[in-house]
């Protein structure tokens, strides 16, 4: 049916439709049809389809049996309700037909068509995925919760999906979740209509796939000796000593991709290497250059332990790989590829011998050569290799298809060069990432990912041309586990971003209006309260935004992405209630000020509350010079970002710190007039193990004419406390207009100290005067 037809079969705007107790005009209620990602055509029709017990499946064809079973088992689980399956209708009462015409429904494999009329539910398409993503489309018409009547609005949909690629990631090795868990994580992939289940099965922190051949993996490599405490970047690193890890035995493995494949998901196995190969070189101590035993690793990062290139190796790699081969059906098995360090192939005698012989440059070509060889294992078994973008860095790997996790960049090189892209860059596919600005958050790796940028994300990148862009297969985002641990975490790391990247990979590109997404989404709550799913409401957020206001002062703006809603604030401490004012126009601040605000949808409180201190002091929103530029990576603020009011967030990655980079921090500030002053504060951070370091000394100046300044106050190391965040520097009452401060970077990282012999960050927040 073409869209002409359908859009003119949409009803007459005035006519009332009912969705879960709603009486809407038309269009109002397709806004609001929690259908996500959102189907390319949907056209309302009159009436309604009452589901009820007495209601058949009929499957014209009876392969349609899974999907048909399927929908009777989330009836059961969710209403109690089983209906009857049968290949002939049976009696008069409405029915639920089920059918695979000879004639597609569309050019596409998955799509479908639903039709929902009084009379009954039609569900066609060319393939039994077709007619599954048909049934989860219905699924979500379903009123949310317990109901005596299932009424789903009428209604008639064409559509299909955008790329073929729909992929979400999960990572076991850093936490193990159990074989119950990756079922229903396989659900939310298919309630959303995700084909691809990566599955990072290994890593340095535990091995998770029974391999016959090797028992040690089980054995050992399957196991860590405790876990890091905390976020990596803390000091000092404190561990628990308690045994953890677990493995998935090859039965296990058949029976969730059985699992998987029912439900029209492909698995796709990731076994790392070269590097991520700690917990295997644990058991295995011999696959490394230098055969010095290690641990499977406790905490998270890049580490040094990673496979020789020698035959050893791969004759390992060759024979896991056969076991891997034969328990995943997908064309695809992924082998990692990432953070390889290379230091221990420079120093071994036999890497560098490979090197010379076959006339290789430097170590990248060792990593792509170790690729390539792979390559070849992989095509002996009928499987296509899939890598990480690091993959391509030591050349080009024809036939390979590439990840694209350091931004877009590594997927458009492969592209241009001919080889498939599945796009994951961190910016945009990263669920590790915080997704909220607000305190409270579970402890993330760090960034800042909210949901509105995963619905923006756009996986074909400009710069591709057309034909490059059909090497774009999809984009999957990543739920890398360090700081994930248990399912319900999962949950709220995924819950509702999965949803955008659903519409992301399946909707029209041009269909994509995140306003409109976010009426839709609202109801979709509704469905993830009813199934008891863990989800951030981060999707409330208030955002700030302030700036310096005329001579004194600052200004305060807050936003939220969620427009369906308005902010009410208060400045007097007061929790914000439905009678707060509404905020409508900056907040101007010209003393310190606690300000609380939060979103009302009508009378109802949504999200948490926004609540933030301004201190205002006589440097708060005067104009600041640097000497010397902020690093680019840490200069978001600008060096407003010093004199805002608001200290700087911990965590701290992805806030507003001003980062310098083997530099000192030199900033002048312009009181505007000449003023009495005897106190000067400097917020710095310390965090070693992110290599950012207290600073060696600070100094403040003062001057009446901006031209010459005196020295007021010099704190060398041995004067500075590093364990308190704020340096005060206080000295005898003086008259100054500008008032300048430096800090000294600490300079060159200490030996045993990571980053050693690199430059040390200098990270430095809030200055203040009085
Ligand atoms: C980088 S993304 C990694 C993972 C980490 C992740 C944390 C990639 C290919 N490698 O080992 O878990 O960052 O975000």
């Amino acid at each position: 049916m073409s869209s002409k037809t359908l859009s003119q079969r949409i009803l007459p705007f005035l006519i009332l439709f009912s969705f879960a107790n709603m009486d809407l005009p038309a269009q109002s209620l397709l806004d609001v049809l929690p259908v996500i990602p959102k189907p390319a055509q949907m056209a309302l029709q009159e009436g309604n389809f009452n589901l009820t017990g007495e209601t058949q499946i009929i499957l014209l064809n009876s392969e349609l049996k899974n999907e048909a079973e399927l929908f009777n088992d989330y009836l059961e689980e969710n209403y109690g309700l089983r209906l009857k399956i049968s290949s002939a209708r049976q009696s008069k009462k409405a029915c639920i037909n089920l059918s695979l015409p000879d004639v597609g429904i569309n050019s596409s494999r998955e799509g479908y068509k639903l039709i929902v009329k009084p009379s009954g539910v039609a569900i066609k398409a060319s393939t039994g995925s077709g007619v599954f993503y048909g049934l989860q489309t219905l699924i979500q018409l379903l009123p949310p919760g317990k109901t005596n009547s299932l009424s789903i609005p009428g209604i008639e949909i064409l559509d299909q999906p955008r790329f073929a690629w729909r992929g979400m990631h999960l990572d076991v090795s850093r936490h193990f979740f159990s074989v119950e868990f990756i079922k229903k994580y396989i659900d939310y992939l298919a309630f959303y209509k995700m084909n691809t289940f990566h599955w990072h099965l290994t890593d340095d922190q535990g091995w998770r796939i029974e391999i016959k051949k090797y028992p040690k993996l089980q054995e050992v490599s399957a196991f860590r000796n405790g876990t890091l405490i905390g976020h990596l970047g803390s000091t000092p690193q404190l561990y628990d000593s308690i045994k953890y890890g677990g493995f998935y035995t090859q039965e296990q493995i058949k029976e969730i991709v059985a699992y998987a494949l029912r439900r029209h998901v492909t698995i796709v196995p990731e076994i790392e290497m070269p590097g991520h190969a700690s917990a295997v070189l644990a058991a295995y101590p011999e696959l490394s250059c230098s055969g010095k035993p290690v641990e499977v690793a406790k905490k998270w990062g890049v580490f040094k332990d990673v496979f020789c290139v020698k035959d050893e190796t791969f004759e390992f790699i060759e024979n896991v790989l056969n076991e891997v081969a034969v328990l995943f059906p997908g064309e695809y098995i992924h082998v990692g590829g990432d953070e390889c360090p290379t230091d221990q192939w420079k120093e071994c005698e036999s890497c560098q011998r490979l090197m010379k012989n076959i006339g290789m440059k430097d170590e990248h070509e060792l990593h792509s050569f170790f690729m390539r060889r792979v390559q070849k294992l992989l095509s002996k078994m009928d499987k296509k290799m899939i890598g990480w973008d690091e993959i391509i860095d030591g050349g080009p790997l024809p036939k390979a298809t590439v990840m694209s996790w350091r931004g877009t960049r590594g997927g458009i090189a492969a592209a241009q060069t001919g080889n498939d892209v599945v796009m994951s860059p961190t910016t945009f596919c990263y669920f590790d990432f915080y997704q909220s600005k607000y305190p409270g958050e579970p402890l993330a790796i760090g960034g800042y990912l909210p949901l509105d940028r995963v619905y923006n994300f756009e996986p074909v990148p400009d710069v591709l041309n057309e034909q490059e862009a059909q090497h774009i297969l999809g984009a999957q985002a990543n739920v890398w586990t360090e700081y994930i641990s248990t399912p319900e975490q999962v949950e709220y790391m995924i819950m509702p971003r999965i949803s955008a990247l659903s519409e992301v990979l399946w909707s029209d590109k041009k269909a994509r209006d995140y306003d409109a997404f976010t009426k839709r989404l609202i109801g979709h709550f509704k469905l993830l309260d009813f199934k008891k799913i863990n989800y951030s409401k981060a999707i409330f957020d208030i955002h700030e935004m302030v700036l310096p206001h005329s001579a004194n002062g600052i200004s305060i703006d807050l936003s939220t992405s969620f427009k369906q809603g308005v902010i009410r604030y208060t400045i007097n401490g007061e929790e914000p209630i439905s009678s707060s004012p509404v905020y409508e126009s900056k907040i101007i601040v010209d003393q310190s000020v606690g300000v609380k605000a939060k979103i009302f949808d009508g009378p109802v409180a949504r999200g948490k509350e926004y609540s933030r201190v301004f201190k205002v002091n006589l440097a708060t929103g005067k104009e600041v010079v640097l000497g010397n530029p902020p690093h680019e990576e840490y200069s978001r603020g600008g060096e407003f970002t010093l004199v805002n009011g608001i200290a700087g967030n911990i965590p701290w990655m992805g806030s507003d710190w001003l980062g310098f980079l083997g530099e000192g921090l030199d900033a002048t500030i312009d009181l505007g007039k000449e003023l009495t002053i005897s106190n000067v504060g400097l917020d710095v951070l310390r965090d070693e193990n992110s290599w950012v370091y207290y600073p060696k000394g600070v100094r403040v100046l003062v001057s009446t004419d901006g031209l010459n300044f005196t020295s007021v106050k010099k704190l060398d190391e041995e004067d500075l406390d590093p364990s308190q965040r704020l340096i005060k520097m206080k000295f005898d009452k003086i008259k100054a207009r500008w008032v300048r401060v430096l800090a000294r970077n600490y300079g060159t990282i200490p030996v045993n100290r990571p980053g050693e012999g690199k430059p040390a960050w200098l990270l430095v927040d809030e200055i203040s005067v009085d």
